[in-house]
């Protein structure tokens, strides 16, 4: 086993690096420490809570909620990417994130996030308040670079490879960190090309997003080799299936446990924003986790 020098573990002076804050539409995001982001899934399929939040009043009572546990920001979704989930037409995501959108940016201090892969939908979902984009696809549907750059909000660009119908059909990488870093690098630069400001993009290697369960693993354990990119990291592992399989398949709404240690690693390795389907557990956890950080 390699012995591991003091200097592998992140010195209170990297966390400086994002001591960032994102103006996100006039809301801010701290990341001087790790936050959390609260999943709102307006989908009748998503694979954890799929079809719960579809009563608008409900949908807004779960944010509210999250916002209370501690929620830094809340990603809002209105088609899911899960693998083999149907394509939902520009028209049904609007109707699902629009209305949620306008009331909840109302009614919540903490920035609201727009996940989504289509240019209109993010022109739309910021004119109705959302301070952020999170797009699975880096930007990479015609236009999406384009409508993301005049929004102006802060940017997540996701690592996957191929499209969730054929996603996780036999992953294949070289070295897969390399790999998703060389792409994450890709991606920054042809954001800023289209005139995103480079403080307003944020990496994320997609977990789970083509990609098996060793690849995923790695990818956690090496972390910090995304340090490289000089962007805040964004981790989703919430209930995904890598935390079932090394819990000996344990279904869905029993990954809480293995959620909240996957969440302390990525930290640990350096993540700025952990995405999250159960907020107090996981902020609890990362306090801890961001003291040990930030020791000095
Ligand atoms: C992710 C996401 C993720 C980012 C989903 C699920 C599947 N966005 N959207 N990162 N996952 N940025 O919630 O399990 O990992 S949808």
């Amino acid at each position: 086993m390699m012995s591991r020098e003091p200097s592998a573990v992140p010195p209170a002076s990297t966390d400086s690096c994002f001591s960032l804050i994102l103006d996100c539409a006039g809301k801010q995001l701290d990341l001087g420490s790790p936050q959390v982001m609260g999943i709102l899934n307006l989908t009748p399929d998503s694979f954890s809570d799929g079809g719960r939040f579809l009563n608008p009043d409900v949908a807004l009572k779960h944010a509210l909620h999250m916002v209370e546990e501690g929620a830094a920001v809340i990603d809002i979704g209105g088609e899911s990417t899960r693998p083999g989930a149907q394509p939902v037409s520009v028209d049904e995501e609007l109707d699902r994130v629009i209305p949620i959108i306008e009331r909840l940016a109302q009614a919540i201090p903490v920035p609201i996030s727009i996940d989504t892969n289509k240019p209109l939908v993010m022109r739309e979902a910021v004119s109705a308040g959302a301070g952020m984009i999170n797009d699975v696809m880096a930007l990479r549907e015609l236009g999406a670079l384009e409508a993301a750059a005049e929004t102006t909000v802060p940017v997540c660009l996701m690592h996957m490879q191929r499209k969730p119908r054929t996603m996780q059909d036999a992953p294949h990488y070289g070295n897969v960190v390399d790999e998703v870093r060389r792409f994450l690098r890709q991606r920054l630069d042809a954001g800023e090309a289209a005139g995103i400001a480079r403080h307003n993009m944020i990496v994320d290697p997609g977990f789970g997003f083509g990609k098996s369960l060793e690849h995923n693993l790695i990818l956690l354990k090496e972390l910090q080799a995304l340090d490289e990119l000089a962007a805040p990291v964004l981790v989703g592992i919430s209930r995904k299936s890598m935390v079932g399989s090394i819990l000996g398949d344990l279904p869905v709404n029993e990954r809480l446990m293995g959620s909240v240690a996957a969440a302390v690693v990525a930290v640990m390795g350096g993540a700025a924003i952990i995405r999250v389907h159960d907020v107090r557990e996981t902020v609890d956890a990362l306090k801890v986790a961001s003291a040990v950080r930030s020791a000095i």
